[in-house]
């Protein structure tokens, strides 16, 4: 928690803040909403979290004037289905979308239509990597797939659009949802913006000044030592930066609500693109990266800045889950819950009181597929306890985050009833959603496929005893 406690005392720092009064505070019942999702950017990146090398002073100010969480998670450590999650308050297996192959269906409920259906004005600008045609979105900037840093094509309410003369994505989608609010501000109409950056995705490629600034501040000892991805980091900060100078120029940061999160870890392999041979970034003090179940893959960063709500500089330690995205979204809108999204909670009064308790005492995390960093898994994260049943040898890991955050300690053996419990907890949840479990693929070896196990199984056959001795697996992997 090390990092997490330099933080808390960077903000601390600032608890008596008080935000400059503006001259004109429009007269809107709703607020307006601008939530600024990162990719792939570990909460390690971000110097209010405490970052060795990271200066991010525009980001820095969500937290220093509203609330920072500890404690944030998302369900999926993958980019598609931890943002299809978010927008429909679903797990994945419920909304369709288990990993980042196949298609999105767009025709379920999803938050801006709910926010479009309520008089917001919504907007969709940058990474969606969702198929098929967005829905709830009264202005859509997309681009293809993962996009492209330099000289990007966007997609504009249907037509392609290529960009020239060196366009960093990263400015150009800013300018977008600039735009697209002086044309909302204009019309006196509530908005929201979802402003998903491609930044600070593979492959890492940034600004050659910024480059040379960071690496120019690389020195032994830093857990970061890569200067593009620092740059990379850099150019997100400045760009929020624009958008909170924006909204203040205009007299709307104080009725504007700014949500700032990631949509998974800090991805920890190496980038061919930037041309280091050292990995991307460094999730310590917590295991692991994207794509594992473990804390580096699953625990993100998550700002709340609401003038006139949130207490300036608050930390919040209650664990949440971006599954809570669209229920909270509701609650800030004033909206009534939504009916059928119920696997997340309108975390909404945390902001407004960060030391209130949800009444929810464990997450669950569902992944029966692969990536880099695992193999199929499942997770239940209660309070201080986590424990992870792996699918292809049906070990089981059980952790004491207070005393061991870094996940190095399998306690399985040792706590035999305590492992008996939480397992029977997570199988108990998997049975009461519907959540399927992988299969045996009968081709692996055979025909030299490379999984054990068929992820898109609907198997959910009885499983065998844990194996409690199991094996640690994935430390200090890079
Ligand atoms: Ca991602």
């Amino acid at each position: 928690m090390k990092i997490i406690r330099i933080g808390i005392t960077l903000v601390l720092g600032f608890a008596g803040f008080i935000p400059e009064c503006v001259a004109k505070i429009p007269d809107q019942t709703r607020p307006n909403i601008i939530f600024i999702m990162s990719d792939d950017h570990g909460y390690q990146a971000i110097s209010a979290y405490g970052s060795g090398l990271n200066s991010t002073p525009n980001i820095d100010r969500l937290a220093k004037e509203g609330a920072i969480f500890s404690r944030a998670f998302v369900t999926n450590s993958l980019c598609a289905p931890s943002r299809a999650v978010m927008l429909t308050g679903k797990y994945s297996h419920i909304n369709g979308k288990v990993d980042n192959e196949g298609g999105f269906n767009w025709n379920q409920m999803s938050f801006p239509k709910l926010l479009q259906q309520n008089g917001y004005q919504t907007a969709l600008i940058g990474k969606i990597h969702l198929d098929g045609l967005p829905q709830g979105f009264d202005y859509s900037n997309v681009l293809p797939g993962q996009g492209e840093y330099y000289n990007p094509r966007l997609n504009t309410n249907g037509v392609w659009k290529q960009y020239k003369d060196s366009t960093y994505a990263t400015d150009l989608l800013t300018e977008h949802a600039i735009d697209f609010m002086k044309e909302q501000i204009k019309a006196d109409k509530p908005f929201f913006v979802y402003l998903a950056h491609h930044a600070v995705h593979t492959p890492i490629e940034a600004k050659a000044d910024d480059i040379k600034y960071f690496d120019a501040k690389l020195r032994e000892g830093l857990h970061h030592r890569h200067g593009v991805y620092a740059a990379m980091v850099k150019s997100l900060d400045d760009n929020v930066g624009r958008i909170l100078a924006y909204l203040k120029q205009q007299g709307f940061d104080r009725n504007t609500v700014v949500i700032f999160a990631s949509d998974n870890g800090g991805y920890i392999g190496r980038d061919k693109a930037s041309g280091r041979m050292v990995p991307v970034t460094n999730n310590t003090p917590l295991r692991s990266g994207k794509g594992a179940l473990y804390e580096g893959g699953i625990r993100v960063p998550l700002m709340i800045r609401w003038p006139g709500v949130s207490p300036a500089g608050q930390v919040c330690d209650e664990p949440v889950i971006l599954t809570d995205m669209l229920q909270t979204l509701l609650g800030i809108a004033g909206l009534p819950a939504a009916t059928d999204a119920t696997d997340g909670l309108n975390i909404a009064p945390l902001v407004k009181q960060p030391t209130a308790k949800l009444e929810r005492d464990a997450l669950f995390f569902h992944y029966p597929h692969y990536y880099d960093t695992t193999s199929p898994v499942s997770a239940i994260r209660a309070r201080d306890w986590k424990l992870l049943e792996y699918f292809e040898d049906n070990h089981v890991e059980l952790y004491n985050l207070r005393q061991d955050p870094a996940e190095q300690h399998n306690l399985a053996q040792e706590l035999p009833d305590r492992a008996a419990e939480l397992l029977q907890r997570l199988r108990s949840w998997r049975e009461s959603v519907g959540a399927a479990l992988p299969k045996s693929n009968p081709d692996f070896r055979a025909k030299k496929v490379k999984v054990a196990w068929s992820p898109h199984s609907n198997y959910t056959a009885s499983i065998a005893p844990p194996n409690m001795g199991g094996p640690i697996r994935g430390a200090g992997q890079e």
